[in-house]
């Protein structure tokens, strides 16, 4: 059936300035599906269908949504998104075709790439306003949308557990990736731990702080709001520092191929982290400062984790648009995690001196 068709009697159910008019897809989400609709007055949407599978309590996610968007737009207007409810008053609708959720759609550039270190350093900033704003919210308000999403522990557990069962016969391909996992996985819990010795502070933190998940303003350049609000929930702020490293400072897309084609960009490195800084750093405390490296790498470890595992599963999770392409992404973060390592005296130089800035 046509999209438009599809999503007819989906956005009937929330109460849009005007008539229902059309529906396009909208970004590239590994996790839900996305569309941008328009009113018959030119009003524009974005529609989700919820994964359900991936969050499995709808209603605790969308109660920490409304909580958290309606918290930062009154502390000021404006700096989040604005969801809808049904006309029947619910937080999201419930159809044969699954669960939706309507916001209005916010204008502006969304990133696939950081074009610029300046453009990056307001990612930086956005991502480190969001943390800062959400400082004061009350964290028992909110549900663990997917339990233990930042246990890099459990992550690796998973990818065993998958390579165990190898359940399509794909682990005999996937050897060198997987001992390149097991390898490093003595490093996996080093924040946690720090977290259960009191060392490190639980935050609300957003929890996918990838580059695609932040609007700019397209003519001041300045940051509009920060999306995909699904996984806000407590959290360690190496990590929100970590996954916007892991996803935006580097030469190469996620799905890069021609792995000579990645590599650290520690010029983005330097201005996110200025950025971030800049945006939320009076608020870390020096532990946490020192621990953002290391939130990046272990980012950028546990995600390339995920993709493998994921391959191993037979592709259940992230979106795919080739058989290999799981493959390819965790061999990007692969690379990655290799060039951190390789420059890690640099880069803990360059947090230390934007922290000191
Ligand atoms: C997913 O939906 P998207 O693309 O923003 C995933 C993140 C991964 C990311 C990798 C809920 O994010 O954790 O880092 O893909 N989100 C969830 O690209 O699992
Ligand atoms: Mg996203």
């Amino acid at each position: 059936m046509e999209i438009n068709d599809l999503l007819r009697p989906v956005a009937e159910a929330f109460p849009l300035d005007a008539a229902f008019d059309s529906a396009q897809r909208l970004g590239n989400g590994h996790i839900n599906q996305t569309r941008l609709v328009q009113d018959a007055a030119g009003g524009k949407y974005v529609f989700q269908r919820i994964n359900d599978g991936v969050f499995q309590d709808v209603d605790l996610l969308m109660n920490n949504i409304f909580a958290i968007t309606s918290y930062l737009n009154q502390k000021k207007p404006g700096s989040s998104l604005v969801f809808l409810r049904t006309k029947q008053g619910n937080t999201y609708f419930r159809s044969g075709l699954g669960c939706f959720r309507a916001y209005r759609f916010v204008e502006g550039l969304c990133m696939e790439k950081a074009e610029t270190p300046q453009l990056f350093e307001t990612c930086g900033m956005a991502f480190g306003d969001f943390q800062n704003a959400l400082g004061g919210f009350d964290a028992s308000l909110l549900g663990e949308t997917i339990p233990r999403f930042h246990d890099t522990v459990k992550r690796v557990s998973d990818l065993e557990q998958a390579a165990l069962s190898d359940k399509c016969g794909r682990l005999k391909g996937v050897r060198a990736e997987y001992d390149f996992y097991l390898e490093r996985r003595s490093e996996a819990g080093k924040m946690l731990d720090m977290l259960a010795k009191g060392e490190l502070k639980k935050r609300v933190t957003h929890n996918d702080t990838k580059l695609n998940n932040v609007i700019l303003d397209a003519e001041t350049l300045r940051p509009r709001c920060v999306i995909d609000l699904d996984t806000v929930m407590p959290g360690l702020a190496g990590n929100d520092f970590g996954d916007c490293i892991r996803s935006g400072a580097t030469t190469g897309a996620e799905d890069e191929q021609d792995l000579s084609k990645v590599s650290l960009d520690t010029r983005l490195y330097r201005a996110f982290a200025r950025g971030f800084l800049g945006a939320c750093g009076r608020e870390l405390s020096r532990r946490e400062i020192e621990t953002l490296p290391l939130g990046a790498k272990l980012m950028t470890y546990e995600c390339g984790a995920r993709f493998l595992t994921d391959y191993l599963n037979g592709d259940t999770y992230f979106h795919i648009a080739y058989p290999e392409h799981n493959l390819v992404r965790c061999r990007t973060q692969m690379k990655l995690v290799a060039d951190t390592e390789a420059r890690w005296g640099e880069i803990k130089d360059i947090i230390l001196q934007e922290a000191d800035s």
